[in-house]
């Protein structure tokens, strides 16, 4: 796949040069239609009732492969992976089984004691890849925690994800380095962060766009609404993506709106598109539509993402406590990997020997994973004082004195004979 090596900032093109490149479609329209309806919710015991209502109203999504592996047409996105070739799809694959098996290995890490928490991205693999493969060097993303497959496209050391994780450093990279900023823990709070930084570009005269990744819990979030507002407004350069992943730790998305997520954003003036975020090509598709609105100065759009966390929230929650066992076998059948292996074989593109080194190859990576994390230094005591104020204060020195006092304290136990 294409992916633009410029990390230089691109002098924007005028909107007016741009026209009729984005096809058919519209400015706020907020139904885009879709392919296939078949990725709907939850079927679980404890929701059957729920579940069998949204099914019949869930609008449908757009989707380029079904659970099945079969690609389906579509009038809308089928040019945005038109040139697309079989080393990509490989690529595309490659890239979500490497993300698996790192997200893996933290989750055993933390079970090991080597981490202090993981937020899986199990099931969602192909919501980042697709979106992530869709930016170029020069965009910018603001993921929230849960981007590791975003990561892992934008060059980001899939090892520097583990420190903040391991409690050893706030952040583990430069996030300048690969535009990839730091996670974020504060629900919805990078949606501002990220329709700021868009107003920015458009001032540079630049013609960049940027990411946001938030969740459908972050979508009640007020920062979500005043960066919807203020991109509208001022037209900024910026893609909403929201992963609803049908959960906000224990609270299911029926409790965060009455609407389906993407219909929003045509109150707020700008188009909404729900893909199915467990197909990569889908979602690859419908994040270089939405990144060439940006682009060419028509400003926000939100895709919503449709797919399913199918691991705990965190390392410290237990979902079998409010959903049903039964929900996640329905989604497990929609798995985004089996789903593309199965486009691939089917379509020749790979032999056993791509899944044999494939293997090798994930195998090597969870290796280099463990003996990083495990060789991670622990942090000076005192850096938390560090940083806090540019030139220094004297709460902070206070502090950092009195902390100083308490670990002498310890020497003089240890001294003391203990
Ligand atoms: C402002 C704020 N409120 C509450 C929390 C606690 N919290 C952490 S994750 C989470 C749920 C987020 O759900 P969602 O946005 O759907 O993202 P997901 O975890 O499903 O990826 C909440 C409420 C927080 N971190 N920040
Ligand atoms: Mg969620």
């Amino acid at each position: 796949m294409t992916v633009d090596s410029s990390a230089a900032r691109k002098p924007r093109r005028s909107a007016a040069g741009k026209a009729g490149t984005t096809g058919s479609k519209t400015g706020t329209t907020g139904a885009k239609s879709g392919t296939s309806g078949s990725a709907s919710g939850a079927t679980g015991t404890k929701r059957t009732t729920r579940a069998a209502a949204k099914k019949s109203t869930e609008p449908e999504l757009v989707q380029l492969l079904t659970p099945e592996g079969k690609r389906v047409k579509n009038a809308e996105y089928d040019a945005y992976v038109a040139g697309i070739t079989p080393d990509d799809l490989r690529g595309l694959y490659r890239d979500m089984v490497l993300t698996r098996r790192f997200d893996a290995e933290a989750t055993a890490l933390q079970r090991q004691g080597e981490l202090g928490l993981w937020a899986s991205l199990l099931g969602q693999e192909a919501a980042q890849i697709g979106s992530g493969r869709a930016l170029r060097d020069d965009d910018y993303v603001f993921p929230t925690y849960r981007e590791h497959g975003v990561a892992w496209c934008r060059g980001v050391d899939p090892t520097n994800l583990l420190g903040m994780f391991r409690g050893v450093n706030n952040g583990g990279w430069d996030p300048n380095g690969n535009n990839f900023h730091l996670y974020t823990i504060v629900i919805g709070s990078q949606t501002l962060h990220a329709t700021g930084y868009a107003m920015g570009i458009t001032k540079d005269g630049a013609d960049s766009a940027v990411i946001a990744y938030f969740g459908d819990g972050a979508s009640s979030q007020g920062d979500v609404a005043e960066s919807f507002t203020f991109s509208a407004v001022y037209n900024a350069p910026v893609v909403f993506f929201c992963q609803n992943n049908q959960w906000a730790i224990s609270e299911p998305t029926e409790k965060q709106t009455r609407v389906p997520l993407y219909q929003r954003a045509q109150g707020f003036g700008f188009p909404g598109v729900r893909v199915d975020g467990n197909d990569v090509l889908a979602c690859l598709a419908v994040t270089r539509w939405a990144l060439e609105r940006a682009r060419s100065g028509e400003g926000p759009t939100l895709v919503e993402a449709y797919t399913y966390r199918m691991g705990a929230h965190t390392t410290s929650d237990d979902p079998s406590r409010y959903r049903a066992d039964d929900e996640r076998a329905a989604w497990e059948a929609k798995d985004p990997i089996l789903r593309l292996r199965r486009y691939l074989e089917a379509s020749n593109h790979t032999d056993d020997g791509f899944f044999t080194e494939l293997e090798a190859e994930s195998e090597t990576l969870g290796k280099r994973v463990r003996e990083a994390v495990r060789a991670m230094p622990d942090p000076d005591h005192f850096a938390i004082f560090e940083n806090v104020y540019a030139d220094g204060h004297a709460l902070v020195d206070e502090e950092r004195a009195q902390f100083a006092a308490y670990q002498a304290s310890f020497a003089d136990a240890s001294e003391g004979g203990r």
